[in-house]
């Protein structure tokens, strides 16, 4: 790893510090008290310029996207989690929706002829959504476009249906591969400590449960991402136990793909009356997740929740990628206050936002292919439709 001593000896850091950039000189792994450490450490330019030398030996300056939309089944949920705006006591005194399949078909049919690589299903928890209908939808989105892939469900939902249905983990996953699902984003993981968890998010699936789903999968030889939501009751400990679990589990099975941490948003639920954490909180929490995350490939700032400044200053502090353009069909992050209330951007602009942070922009699909380098378009001719370009490999 190329680190600067220099550089950090000019800005007068303590010897622990020295010792942790050390480590990752040589390309070894920092332990717990090492991110206690930068968690802690005020110099955010120090941390930052770490975690950036990480990225940068990853990937250079590849910045990676896709090309997806979203359907969100519904916004009720049996679940009452404290920090969300779609629990059911929060949404007593909200418009519901509730998508029946024929709906949510029309949604991938507007679609058609549209150079989308993913759909992303996840929302509410509700008993009509059960196992066999998620089978029914899965099969009729691949009889319907076959390339389509479908990025589907959590934990959550999979402890739900597989419950009603009486099937084990292992022949609810397997039944969920065989219709379709190809694999699984990093919803639910919320923090895995028993005790900050039970006070969040307590009547679902514990931190052990979604662990053990994803290692299910991954045995499968599927792959998945994981999440961490953090800036709320949590401290730092309880972020870097997460970040642990998440890294034996990747040593296990390497079936994990990115890391999403996202940032608590405080309208509309019941933990509306917490403060949201600082850009530099944010900042520092992007570095030390790529720090700590050596067996980790991509770390994804999630632009709509994040903001479209702060995602691309978070490509100097470890992230390789911002998600996806993204339709205006998510409604989780606007209605939890997040800075996108309408989160849309077109491929121009996805381009435009990560050149102008002086990065090199890749559309990918959901397992890393690399499908487009768009570096050498210029951003000050603006196109409508970007013409499909050959397959990098
Ligand atoms: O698990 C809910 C979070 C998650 C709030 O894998 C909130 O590519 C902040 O996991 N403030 C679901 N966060 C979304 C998710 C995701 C998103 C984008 C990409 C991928 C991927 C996965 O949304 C939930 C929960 O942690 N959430 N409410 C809130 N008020
Ligand atoms: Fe339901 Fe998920 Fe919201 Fe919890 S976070 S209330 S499980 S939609």
């Amino acid at each position: 790893m190329n680190i600067n001593f220099d550089f950090i000896k000019n800005l007068g850091i303590d010897s622990d510090l020295t010792k942790i950039a050390e480590k990752i000189a040589s390309n070894q792994r920092i332990d717990e008290g090492d991110a206690l450490r930068l968690f802690q450490e005020k110099s955010l330019g120090f941390v930052g310029y770490l975690a950036n030398a990480i990225r940068e030996e990853k990937h250079g300056d590849n910045t990676y996207f896709n090309r997806n939309f979203h359907i969100e089944p519904t916004n009720l949920c049996v679940y009452d989690c404290k920090f969300c705006s779609y629990s059911r006591l929060i949404k007593q005194r909200e418009e519901g929706w509730e998508y029946t399949h024929e709906e949510m078909m029309d949604f991938v049919k507007k679609y058609d002829g549209k150079n989308v690589t993913e759909v992303h299903i996840v929302g509410g928890v509700l008993p009509r959504y059960d196992l066999p209908f998620y089978e029914n939808l899965f099969q009729e989105i691949k009889a319907h476009r076959p390339e389509l892939h479908i990025k589907a469900l959590t934990p959550v939902e999979f402890l739900y249906i597989f419950k009603k249905a009486k099937v084990s983990y292992e022949e609810g996953l397997t039944r969920l591969a065989q219709a379709g699902l190809d694999s699984i984003p990093g919803g639910g993981a919320e923090i895995f400590d028993p005790t900050i968890r039970q006070q969040i998010a307590a009547d679902k699936c514990d931190g052990t449960q979604w662990l053990e789903m994803h290692r299910i999968w991954h045995k499968m030889g599927r792959k998945s991402n994981a999440t961490i939501l953090y800036g709320h009751i949590e401290t730092y400990e309880h972020r870097i136990d997460h970040l642990k679990q998440l890294r034996t589990l990747q040593d296990e099975t390497g079936g994990f793909q990115t890391f999403i941490p996202l940032k608590f948003r405080n309208k509309d639920n019941q933990m509306s009356h917490l403060a949201e954490t600082t850009s530099i909180e944010d900042m520092k929490n992007y570095a030390v997740s790529r720090i700590y995350l050596d067996n980790f490939d991509h770390i994804k700032a999630y632009w709509p929740m994040l903001g479209r400044e702060m995602a691309q200053l978070s490509l100097s502090f470890g992230v390789d990628d911002i998600d996806g353009t993204i339709d205006d069909t998510t409604k989780i992050y606007s209605m939890a206050g997040s800075e996108e209330q309408n989160p849309s951007l077109s491929t121009h602009q996805l381009v435009d936002l990560i050149k102008r942070a002086g990065r090199k922009p890749i559309e990918r699909d959901t397992l890393y292919s690399q499908l487009v380098d768009y570096s050498y378009l210029d951003i000050n001719e603006p196109q409508e439709v970007y013409v499909e370009l050959p397959v990098l490999n």
